[in-house]
Formats: structure tokens, sequence, C-alpha cells
């Protein structure tokens, strides 16, 4: 007698290896497994007749069960909502299809990963980058707000990262559309991360809820722990409605004053994203244009054009000349040459030779509050067109020294726009 092979049970259908959209025809090659959720999986994808790459969401359909309605209903209105939005900070939806066992979502590959990978490899992050992240993010938040969407799930693993280390939000899984009074009170399935003091207290999810795991998310990449994580949960909840957390007492005062507007208890007193560029955090820092790769595993430097280095170098020699804060020095350390090798330049503002031991101060201070400056990366252009951003980057510098130095503004060692 012919023995029946033995089928397996499987609990979830295979994925084939190719993949038809019957709407518009395409054939996909299916590649690598690239993750896992509760309710789906997530593959490389190529398309065969363009080799452009895509990121691949599979979720299984049918099943038994209420749970699969449930799932299939939340699928649905994921793939309505997401379809219809395009913004540069918002991972792309590019279509979708379903056979009789799943549902696919075509969506932008971020050959990156995630903002979470990169804080696995980095544990902090420099506040120059954190600028540069949050105007992404701020910039796809608005876009969604203006369109009545809340996120609901802001966490780095959200956040993806693609080729040119642009930030994009994805997983609209959790999103919805809030109503005429600004907020929804639907039921939040899954784990979200940064609850914000309302959502804990069931007074329903609002934008201003988006913009409180913000101020989290901002906590988390500047001092590598989220603000808010005591066990038993029932604290920890606590701890969200009084706005309890520790102090990230290293950070600079304009990264902490910040992170306090955005982790507001009263929602109403939370920045909105319009206002939240215009914080000093932003404007009186430095924010790179682009990001390099490396900065996923390693901290980027970031170099001021020639021509502004050789004016902060004479800048930093004649501070180094004119203030002596009582720190221990090592000549070694204040006397080296910039990225740039030896400076040439025969405008003498107080020249190597005039960092006599007896007359140098501590370095740091004085380069740091150079590093306040409003200097911005975006400085190619004519050289002409640098002048006010130089004029404006010493009248700074004036305004520290008339301040006295060191101390009354606090150097911050991660704002370090120049090497
Ligand atoms: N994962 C290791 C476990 C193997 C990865 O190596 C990996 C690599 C990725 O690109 C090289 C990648 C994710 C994981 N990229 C990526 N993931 C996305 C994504 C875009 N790009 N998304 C677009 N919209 N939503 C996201 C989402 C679902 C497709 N993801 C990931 C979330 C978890 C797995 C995939």
């Amino acid at each position: 007698m012919e023995s029946r092979p033995r089928r397996r049970r499987r609990s979830r259908p295979l994925v084939a290896a190719f993949l038809r959209d019957p709407g518009s025809g395409r054939v996909y090659r299916r590649g690598k497994l690239i993750g896992k959720g509760a309710f789906s999986r997530c593959y490389k994808l190529t398309d065969m007749s363009t080799s452009a790459v895509f990121a691949l969401k599979v979720v299984p359909l049918g099943g038994a069960g209420a749970g699969w309605l449930r799932t299939q209903g939340k699928v649905e209105r994921e793939i309505a909502l997401h379809s219809r939005l395009q913004h540069r900070n918002i991972v792309a939806f590019h279509g979708h299809f379903a056979d009789c066992d799943h549902v696919y979502m075509v969506l932008e590959y971020c050959s990156r990963q995630s903002l979470a990978h990169v804080l696995r490899a980095r544990q902090t992050l420099t506040e120059p980058e954190v600028r540069y992240y949050l105007r992404g993010l701020v910039s796809g938040l608005h876009y969604l707000h203006q369109r009545h969407i809340v996120h609901r799930d802001l966490k780095l693993s959200n956040f993806f990262l693609n080729k040119n280390m642009e930030v994009k939000i994805g997983d609209l899984g959790l999103a919805a559309k809030v109503g005429p009074g600004g907020r929804c009170h639907g039921v939040l399935c899954g784990t979200p991360n940064f609850l914000a003091p309302e959502v804990v207290s069931r007074n329903g999810h609002s934008c201003q809820s988006d913009i409180w795991a913000l101020g989290c998310i901002m906590y988390t990449v500047l001092t590598g722990a989220p603000p808010f994580m005591a066990s038993p949960l029932s604290e920890m909840y606590q701890n969200i409605r009084e706005g309890h957390y520790p102090e990230p007492a290293h950070l600079s005062s304009n990264a902490r004053r910040l992170i306090t507007r955005l982790l507001a208890p009263d929602p109403a007193e939370r920045p909105s994203l319009d206002l939240l560029l215009q914080d000093d955090f932003f404007t009186q820092g430095f924010t790179p244009d682009r990001l390099p790769a490396h900065s996923c595993h390693s901290p980027p430097i970031f170099a001021v054009p020639p021509p502004l280095g050789r004016i902060f170098r004479k800048v930093r020699q004649l501070l180094l000349t004119q203030c002596r804060p009582p720190c221990p020095f090592t000549p070694k350390e204040a006397s080296g040459p910039g990225k740039d090798g030896p400076d040439p330049d025969p405008m003498k503002w107080g020249g190597e030779s005039s960092l006599s031991a007896k007359a140098v101060p501590c370095l740091e201070a004085p380069v740091h509050l150079v590093a306040h400056g409003t200097l911005q990366s975006d400085l190619a252009g004519p050289e002409g067109s640098w002048r006010p951003e130089v004029e404006a980057a010493l009248r700074h510098l004036q305004l520290c020294l008339d301040m006295g130095l060191p101390g009354r503004s606090q150097p911050n060692p991660q704002d370090h726009p120049f090497s």
C-alpha cells in the first residue's frame, strides 16, 4: 500500500517565492526574511521587471476564530490609511494585493533598518544628530497631524532609515483619525511604547500624545535609556501621570528645557509641531543637512568648510590666550592643529606660539561655547555668502565672552560641529 507523505501542520501558510500582483500585473521575487511581528512576516522584495527593491509585509488571512477577523479589519484599515499618504518622511506605500492565504503590502525598503538598530550600536546619539532626526520626524508627523491622523505608536523601531540616512515614519498599524474634538478613544491593541499621561488615564489619544512620545524619544536617544521604565507598571504609570523621570543632568540646558516642554503632563502645555522647531534646542545648535552612513555605528564628526574652520581655529586660539579657567591642562591637547593641518593663514589673532604653558587654559570650555553657535552645515555657496554666518557666529562668541567664560552658558560636550 502506498503511504501518503505526512503533512506537517503549519500555523501559517508559506509565502510563495514569486508573487504576482493581479492589479498591476507586476511579478515580484520574494527575498530573505527581514523580520517577524505578532501578525506579520516581512521580506525583502524585488520587482522582476525593474529590479526595484521593496519591503514586503505579509499578513496571513483566514484561520479560525474572531482573532483573525479582528486582524483582517486592522489590516484593511492600515491599508486604507497608509495608501493615501505620500511624504518623504513617511515610509512610502507602493501597493497591496491578496491571495487566498495572505494580504501583501509593498512598502519602501529602508536598507539601514531603524533608529532602534542605530541606538543599539551607539548607546547614545549626539545633539546635532538628534536635531537632524527630529527635524525629519517632526516634518513627517506634521504631515500626519495636518490630515488628523495620530500615529499612536511612535518609537525608535518604527523610524526607518534609507540608504541616504533619511528618516521615515513607518508601521501605521495603530494610527487612527481623530474626531472633531481632536481625540480618539479607540481601543489600543498591541503594546504602544511611550504612553502619554492622558492615554494612561484613559482620556483618549490626541496629536499632543504623539508629541509626548517625541519627548520620550528625544530623552532616550540622548541618554541611552527611556524616561519611564519603572516596574511595577502601576508605578511607571504614576510617574508618567506626574511627569517624574530621572533628570538628564549631563545634557545641554537647551536639550533639558525642550525635554521638559515635551514631557509636560498637561497636553495643552506641550509645544505644537510648528513651534517645536523654533525651540532654542534647534535654533541655537548646529543641524547637519545629512548624516554619514557610518553614524549608524560610530559618532559622526562634523567639519566646518576650510575658510570657516580657519576662522574658528583663530577664535579658539584667541580664547585660549584670554581665559584661564581652573582646570588641568596638557599642552598636547591644546596645541594640535585642526583636521585640515597647520594653518597657513598669516592673519594673526594669536598663533600657536602664544600657547605658552602659563597662558593656556582648559581647551574645552571655549571650544564648546563656539560649538553653541548658530552655524549651519549648509554653507556650500559662493564665498561671499558665508559672511552673515560668520558675523552671526562672532556676535554669539562676543556674547559668550561678555557673559564671562566659562560656565554661564553650559558647555555641552556633545555639541561639537567642527573637528
Ligand atoms: N533584519 C534582521 C532580522 C534579519 C534586518 O536585517 C532588516 C534589514 C532591513 O533592511 C536591510 C530592514 C529591516 C530589517 N528594512 C526595512 N524594514 C522595514 C521596512 C523597510 N525596510 N518597513 C517599511 N514599512 N514598514 C517597515 C517594516 C515592515 C516591512 N520593516 C521592518 C520592521 C520589522 C521587520 C521589517
